[in-house]
């Protein structure tokens, strides 16, 4: 049951944060306008992911990059012009992949029921899709009438993306600029359960962490001579670790485990057990997903963002 509810925490996610341009969403938006879309997107997206399973992590940090950054209106997949660069060419976006299946779905939605989906849904949708795969099985609802942004801004994308250099305090505020608390902060960290991380963005946790030298004390030490032998130098940028070590492909709750362990790989995941009060989610999220019930209330009530 561990594994079902974290999904309640994804959902969340893609519910909250999804609900934040104005837009009123609900259930099957494109039921009547496009019936088949909902099955097209997953239809794509499975035919992907079954070749290519570091798609679900691509996919959750590209929906997450959405909505941060002016809300969840697919603003993250606009291309860069000769006047503008886009929130995908902002430096936190490194990592992000999948436009290609992106543009796929659109395309073919665009064939089958022109100028009716958006792209802002199709993310939305991918993401969840991406991750039920592995289940086989639609693991949480996502509802959807998003309406896409035409605005992208690489500098947005900087103020608004958190860094895994943040401190407790700092992951606070930028989630609290986003109307998210510290339980959502905590929760939707789980999602480096999958995934990976560029050496350069922790290797001064192994080398040089307060310049001296040293490494940083909150990191396990057996943990760190591991991490030094995949790290080999601090500006390292283009070798990646597993953020969750052992379990970074399936969709679990391990991340918290590891958590425990000190095994966080970046500060911005170390600093989740400096809160006392983020220690106490740690624990219950590592027991116990409760999280769709928990959080829901408090976002209805502060109306989204
Ligand atoms: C709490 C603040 C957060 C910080 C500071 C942070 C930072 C990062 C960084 C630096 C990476 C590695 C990028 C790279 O090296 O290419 C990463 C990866 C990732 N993040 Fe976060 N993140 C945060 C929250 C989130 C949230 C809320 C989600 C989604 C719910 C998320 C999902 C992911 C995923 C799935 C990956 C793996 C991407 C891949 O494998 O390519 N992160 N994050
Ligand atoms: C950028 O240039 C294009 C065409 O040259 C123009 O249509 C657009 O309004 C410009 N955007 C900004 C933000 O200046
Ligand atoms: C939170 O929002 C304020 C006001 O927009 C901004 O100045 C600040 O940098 C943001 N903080 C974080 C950590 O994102
Ligand atoms: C470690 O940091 C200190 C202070 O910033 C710097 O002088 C030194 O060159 C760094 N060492 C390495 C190996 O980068
Ligand atoms: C990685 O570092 C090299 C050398 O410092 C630099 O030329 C390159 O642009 C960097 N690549 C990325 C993706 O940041
Ligand atoms: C460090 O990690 C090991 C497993 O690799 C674990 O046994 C140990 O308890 C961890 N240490 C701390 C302080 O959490
Ligand atoms: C600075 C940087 O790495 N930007 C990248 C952001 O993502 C896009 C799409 O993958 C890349 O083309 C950029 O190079």
């Amino acid at each position: 049951m561990d594994n079902l509810n974290i999904f309640s925490m994804s959902l969340l996610v893609f519910l909250v944060l999804g609900s934040c341009n104005g837009g009123e969403l609900r259930k099957s938006f494109y039921r009547i306008s496009c019936p088949e879309a909902e099955n097209i997107v997953r239809d794509v997206t499975w035919k992907h992911v079954a070749s290519k399973n570091s798609l679900p992590a691509k996919f959750i940090r590209m929906h997450f990059h959405d909505c941060f950054v002016r809300g969840c209106d697919g603003s993250v997949l606009l291309d860069s012009t000769s006047n503008n660069t886009a929130e995908k060419d902002a430096i936190p976006n490194k990592s992000l992949e999948g436009f290609d299946v992106i543009d796929e779905i659109k395309s073919q939605l665009e064939t089958t029921c022109p100028g009716v989906v958006s792209c802002a849904d199709i993310v939305a949708l991918a993401t969840r899709d991406s991750v039920s795969f592995q289940f086989e099985r639609s693991m949480w609802e996502v509802l959807t009438g998003r309406r896409d942004g035409s605005i992208s801004s690489a500098s947005e994308a900087l103020a608004n993306i958190p860094s895994p250099f943040f401190n407790f305090a700092t992951l606070k505020q930028s989630f609290a600029n986003k109307s998210l608390t510290v339980h959502d902060l905590v929760v939707l960290s789980g999602a480096h359960t999958i995934g990976v991380g560029h050496c350069n963005l922790f290797s001064n946790r192994l080398y040089n962490f307060t310049g001296k030298g040293d490494a940083d004390p909150s990191l396990n030490s057996t943990y760190a001579a591991t991490l030094r032998t995949k790290c080999q130098s601090l500006s390292d940028n283009t070798t990646t670790v597993e953020m969750d070590p052992g379990s970074s492909l399936p969709f679990d709750n391990h991340y918290f485990s590891i958590l425990k362990q000190q095994q966080g790989l970046f500060q911005s995941d170390a600093a989740l057990l400096t809160n006392k009060g983020s220690q106490q989610h740690n624990r219950r999220n590592a027991q116990r997903w409760k999280v769709f019930h928990r959080i829901r209330p408090i976002h209805e009530e502060n109306g989204g963002y």
